[in-house]
């Protein structure tokens, strides 16, 4: 398959009725029959149950009394926090192995950002190479079953695509053991049957709404006139839907481990409009970034723009790099293309300015080794040269030149040149 470049694989984990399933391997006498996870009675609900009991329309969050009165003949079984805990740390410790950009959702279930690691995907010499396309995202999701299967005796589910909502849905699609690659192309095949509540942002309160005006799948809301949904749910949110139901979706995987994010920010006295003093405040936060990560001895996975416009309105936009960094130039890149392409200005000024950044590794770590190039590692020694200069000297010893430059008064119309 081909892909663009700067497209991501990303991977959705889910362990199958994870709860019932630790208790069945726990006792194989279990196994085949309908198990439910909860306290009976009146105040009880069912936690989770094994899929004998679904048969029988058992499902997570049920009062127990519904559920003993649709599946009588199941074992019921309180639940046991601790093992569960412990199995979940154990599959943790398996998917770090694989990338170091893991997100948790919860007990039973991670994103992880594969895009550019090294895995041996196999091909018969099981050859070390990065990954780039979804097909090699399936083929690390087929190694992370096997291994959860052969280390934990459990079977989990897992979803390939270009984004995490999609890599969610994907992951749901063929429960439980599945393994489904879910391309944009399959969008309109596999996403647009769903219901609407499979999108992100629609709750309990939206999707009556939704119904009564006749949208129940997600193909009818693409279907839908743009106009219709944005009267039911405010325009903010149905381009935010719409996005979504285009299977669209650019939220960074943001790994816990390091998850002391970095970052800068600065309110302005007055709001900046000369688009040479907003540059140079890009600068200056990227520079002030960069050095934080270089002396933690951290590169970034993502860069985060944070504006905040004359009129109070705080637009947040992130992107990920094809390459952890930590270097200036790279992150003021990064924040300079998202304010051009995601922020729409308008007539605004810029009263705040920040850039963070995330998915924070040790740059020892860094796994790609196809991206390390010698310009690349120059520019690091140069980086790392001028702050340990900064260290002895203090701030004022080295500062770029185009932080020194007085602003301009008019409009800049061709590139600055090189100082
Ligand atoms: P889920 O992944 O939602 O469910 P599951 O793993 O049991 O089943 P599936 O194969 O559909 O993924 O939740 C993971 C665990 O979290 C689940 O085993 C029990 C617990 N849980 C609750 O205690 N209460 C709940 O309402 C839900 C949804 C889950
Ligand atoms: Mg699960």
């Amino acid at each position: 398959m081909t892909q663009s470049p700067g497209s991501r694989v990303i991977l959705h984990l889910d362990m199958d009725a994870f709860y019932a399933a630790v208790e069945i391997r726990e006792d194989p006498r279990l196994a085949g029959r309908p198990l439910i996870i909860g306290h009976r009675g009146r105040r009880g609900v069912v936690s989770t149950c094994s899929y004998e009991a679904r048969k029988f329309g058992v499902r997570s969050a049920m009062p127990s009394v519904t559920a003993e009165r649709l599946c009588p003949g199941a074992v019921w079984l309180p639940g046991r926090m601790p093992l569960y805990a412990a199995v979940s740390r154990r599959i943790r410790r398996v998917l770090d192995e694989f990338t170091p950009i893991v997100e948790p959702l919860s007990i039973d279930e991670a994103f992880l950002d594969l895009t550019g690691v090294v895995a041996g995907l196999g091909g018969g010499s099981r050859r070390l190479r990065p990954v780039t396309t979804l097909e090699d995202g399936a083929a690390v999701g087929r190694l992370l079953k096997d291994r959860i299967r052969h280390d934990e005796r459990l079977t989990a589910s897992v979803g390939v695509a270009p984004n995490k909502f999609l890599a969610k849905i994907a992951s749901d699609l063929e429960k439980p053991d599945g393994l489904v690659v879910l391309p944009i192309e399959a969008v309109p095949r596999r996403l647009w049957p769903l219901p609407v509540e499979r999108l992100w942002g629609i709750g309990p309160r939206t999707a009556p709404r939704l119904h009564a005006a006749g949208l129940h799948s997600v193909g009818d809301l693409v279907a839908s006139p743009a106009a219709l949904l944005d009267r039911l749910v405010g325009p903010g949110t149905a381009d935010h839907l719409r996005a979504l139901a285009r299977g669209q979706d650019d939220r960074t995987v943001e790994s816990d481990r390091g998850s002391k994010s970095i970052s800068e920010e600065r309110t302005y006295g007055e709001d900046l409009r000369d688009p040479d003093v907003i540059d140079r405040a890009l600068l200056a936060r990227a520079e002030g970034v960069a050095r934080d990560l270089r002396r933690e001895g951290l590169v970034a996975r993502t860069v985060r723009l944070k504006v905040r416009t004359g009129d109070f309105t705080t637009f947040t936009r992130a992107r990920t790099l094809p390459d952890p960094t930590d270097l200036t130039e790279v992150i003021v890149e990064a924040a300079r293309a998202l304010l051009r392409d995601r922020i729409p200005l308008g007539q605004q000024g810029v009263r705040l300015l920040g850039i963070g950044v995330g998915g924070l590794q040790p740059v020892s770590a860094r796994q790609s080794t196809l991206f390390v190039d010698s310009r690349e590692d120059r520019a690091r020694r140069a980086a790392r040269a001028t702050d340990s200069v900064r260290a002895r000297l203090g701030e004022a010893a080295i500062t770029r030149a185009r932080l020194l430059r007085p602003p301009r008064p008019v409009r800049r119309t061709s590139p600055p040149r090189k100082p």
